[in-house]
């Protein structure tokens, strides 16, 4: 009778279940990003951006062209290495994902694009913003944050405008990335009328500054600007620091996480950056976001809040078009209005979000605070 009775309450709950289940064939979506190595805790926080927006679909229930279906992440780690990011995506295209959330950095995402563009695949990077990378020409492109063109213009103005800089050294990681935004910060501060003292390079794997520093203090700038990720920025503001040297620090969106300031330790307080969009806080989504995303996730890095709207805009296509046939929902895709945590997304004819905004930040009191 007593076992009667729990089987019958296992039965009830097992049905009250069901409707909230993952069910039907199965949409699998690629998440390409560094998983490994010095920008893996960056790579991670978009790979798991990518996995909250599949299990509240799954959980929700989701029905496309009529049917149940069930989101699958296929995650690959390119380690940030443009080489190892063409493997993963051919393997991704040769595995018959339906889009592709990635990848992570615009070195890989560049060369990447190629691939996918040629297997018709539907590509939206949450995090790539060199401008290059939906300027080829591929109409399977996408990025749903603001590029680098709109990026570097606003950190030259404030460099200029705001922080009153005259004379400014720049260091750069030869990344697609770090590159493009140093040769175009360092474009438009000449145009606003400062002066270039210095133009270092170094590598996203480098960790001594020293050399670099020590060149760049002999020069005695009002401002370093560095265009790279926070693996780096993070020692080179303690190294800099170190050798006495008290000019203002900003970086761009690569440097703009916790982990620069837990690598830079109290030599962070006082640093500027920028990040595309909003700060989570004025996100439409994002206090919310910010609950569901660290209760099964922890703390965000930078990008998850973008890779989680990137993967329900992709999703949002496939439903408006009533089809997973990458060629059926991407001309959808290419005339999407999402309402995403993040805010309204919609492309450009390039694939760029359209309306994108920069934020300025500044680290105070251990924190970076967004600069009204
Ligand atoms: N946007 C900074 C991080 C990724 C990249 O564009 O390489």
């Amino acid at each position: 009778m007593k076992r009667q009775f729990l089987v019958a309450i296992l039965a009830v709950l097992m049905t009250g279940c069901a409707k909230h289940e993952a069910s039907g064939p199965v949409v699998k979506i690629g998440s390409v990003a560094p998983l490994t190595g010095p920008q893996s805790h960056l790579g991670k926080d978009n790979d798991n951006g990518v996995r909250l927006a599949a299990e509240e679909m799954n959980a929700e229930g989701l029905t496309i062209g009529g049917k149940n279906y069930t989101v699958e992440v296929e995650s690959e780690d390119d380690q940030a290495d443009p080489r190892t990011a063409t493997i993963v995506a051919q393997k991704l295209v040769d595995e018959g994902v339906k889009g592709v959330i990635g990848h992570f950095n615009s070195g890989t995402s560049i060369p990447a694009s190629k691939i996918y563009s040629d297997a018709g695949i539907p590509q939206i990077s949450p995090s790539a913003t060199a401008t290059a990378y939906t300027h080829q020409g591929f109409k399977t492109a996408f990025r749903v944050v603001t590029n680098d063109s709109q990026q570097g213009d606003a950190l030259a103005k404030f460099a200029i405008g705001n922080l009153h800089a005259k004379s400014i050294a720049i260091i750069d990681d030869r990344t697609a990335y770090g590159q493009g935004i140093a040769d175009g910060f360092a474009k438009d501060v000449k145009a606003l009328g400062a002066d270039v003292v210095a133009r270092e390079y170094t590598s996203d794997h480098a960790t001594d500054f020293t050399a670099i520093l020590t060149s760049i203090k002999g020069k005695n700038p009002d401002l370093v600007f560095y265009g790279g990720m926070d693996a780096q920025a993070g020692p080179m503001i303690k190294q800099l620091r170190n050798l006495g040297m008290k000019m203002i620090f900003l970086g761009a969106d690569g440097s703009k996480s916790p982990e620069f300031i837990k690598l830079a330790g109290p030599s962070a307080e006082g640093a500027y950056a920028s990040a595309p969009g909003m700060p989570l806080s004025k996100m439409p989504g994002g206090p919310d976001f910010v609950r569901r995303f660290g209760e099964k996730y922890g703390r965000i890095q930078l990008y998850s809040p973008y890779s989680y709207d990137a993967t329900m805009t992709l999703v949002d296509a496939m439903k408006q078009a009533g089809s997973i046939d990458p060629a059926k929902y991407l001309p959808f895709l290419a005339k999407i209005r999402h309402e995403g945590v993040t805010g309204t997304i919609s492309f450009d004819k390039n694939g760029d979000i359209m309306h994108g905004a920069v934020t300025l930040f500044q680290v105070k009191g251990g924190n970076w605070m967004a600069i009204p």
